[in-house]
């Protein structure tokens, strides 16, 4: 599948709800949802490597990895976590994390383009599970 282009978010769904699972105190988590519900992506892909910018007025971040290799990245929180990202199918990346250190409710995400050219990417942390879809600029 291809994930590359500029992207700009249609819906989130329970993005508060995961960063209070995460244990951010209620002002950070005021601050992190306004700054977060204008996001802009930017995916640039080479086969099987993706490099992803992802943008907001308090935060910039941006990881590159290879499908199938273990990388180091932040989790939404901030926090370094190992990931292992595999494809679950050819077009949807799956992505497991693993704290550093110190201990938080397990942490995962998936990033799928769909058929008519969307991309959905949800975050979790233990049950709580975030949606957010994008469309193409
Ligand atoms: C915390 C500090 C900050 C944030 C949090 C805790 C802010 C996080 C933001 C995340 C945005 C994610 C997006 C994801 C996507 C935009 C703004 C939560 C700065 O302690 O759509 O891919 C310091």
């Amino acid at each position: 599948a291809d994930f590359s282009g500029m992207w700009k978010m249609k819906t989130s769904e329970n993005f508060e709800e995961l960063l209070k699972a995460l244990g951010v105190n209620v002002f950070v988590r005021k601050i992190a949802v306004a700054a977060a519900s204008r996001p802009a992506i930017e995916i640039t892909q080479q086969g099987e490597s993706l490099s992803i910018q992802t943008s907001t007025s308090i935060r910039t971040t941006h990881v590159s990895f290879t499908v199938g290799q273990s990388f180091i990245e932040d989790t939404v929180d901030g926090r370094p976590c190992t990931s292992t990202p595999r494809w679950e199918t050819n077009s949807k990346i799956s992505c497991e994390q693993t704290l550093q250190k110190g201990e938080g409710p397990k942490t995962a995400w998936t990033r799928e383009v769909t058929n008519d050219g969307e991309l959905i990417l949800t975050m979790s942390a233990g049950d709580v599970v975030c949606t957010r879809v994008y469309q193409r600029e």
